[in-house]
């Protein structure tokens, strides 16, 4: 998969060369690269950003900066498929882990990270005659910019691929695929500072283990997300999990 990440801050996305996403680029699955639309201003001071038209406060990028550096990364696209552009913004649509393993899928992806009030939005319209334009929000609250949300969508993306992560098993048994959040996890020492692991994990019966995490599962998604109880699908649940 090919990521291109747009932004005035380039610095930001430095993590992204460490642990798993830097051995996926070493390994040749991911090639990753940052660019400035910096670097397309053409006056002496090279302006990214002005004032809105019709007032308000703070600044809104340009679009010309923006537009090259989103054509500089899609003449050489990998597919002819249209690439997606990712655009993160508090006002775009919430991104899941059903929109990760949709983004996992795609061989280019660009994300364009605004600052400030956001990029002009002729730039957007004029985007989607390139790309498959994605305006994505991590959730409801403000950051000052896309990066830090666009270092979590690639990591969520990336540990998607195949061969990125070493054990693909612990995919499908994490938080979010499944419709339910994770059971707890132990290990030694079997009593840590007066706290025992629950009896049921020593007890050496698989079926009856299998039974107490699935509990422990359906409790907790209960009592922190609700709201994911109610998107349950009851042909999912199954005698015993009606009777918890
Ligand atoms: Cl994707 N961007 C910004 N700037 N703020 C956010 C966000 C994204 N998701 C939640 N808040």
């Amino acid at each position: 998969m090919r990521i291109d990440v747009l932004s005035i801050f380039p610095e930001y996305l430095a993590p992204l060369e460490l642990s798993l996403i830097g051995k996926a680029m070493t390994d040749g699955v991911l090639d990753l690269s940052v660019t400035d639309p910096r670097t397309f201003a053409t006056d002496r001071h090279r302006t990214v950003d002005d004032t809105p038209y019709g007032g308000g406060a703070g600044m809104v990028m340009k679009p010309e900066p923006w537009a090259q550096a989103l054509e500089s990364v899609t003449a050489a696209s990998p597919s002819f498929r249209k690439p997606v552009l990712v655009v993160p913004s508090p006002a775009g649509e919430v991104f899941t882990q059903d929109v990760a393993y949709e983004l996992a899928d795609e061989k280019h992806l660009v994300f364009a990270c605004g600052r400030y009030e956001g990029i002009d939005e002729r730039f957007i319209d004029w985007a989607s005659e390139h790309a498959v334009v994605r305006p994505m929000s991590l959730g409801d609250y403000v950051l000052n910019g896309g990066e830090v949300a666009v270092l979590a969508m690639v990591e969520a993306v990336t540990r998607l691929i195949p061969g990125v992560i070493g054990n693909p098993e612990s995919l499908a048994e994490e938080s979010h695929t499944g419709g339910l959040l994770e059971y707890p996890v132990y290990t030694k020492p079997a009593m840590w500072r007066e706290r025992a692991i629950p009896d049921m994990l020593l007890s050496g019966h698989h079926g009856n283990i299998a039974r107490w995490r699935r509990d422990q599962q359906l409790h907790r998604t209960a009592q922190r997300r609700p709201d994911m109880i109610e998107q349950l699908n009851p042909a999912d649940l199954n005698k015993a999990d009606l009777a918890i």
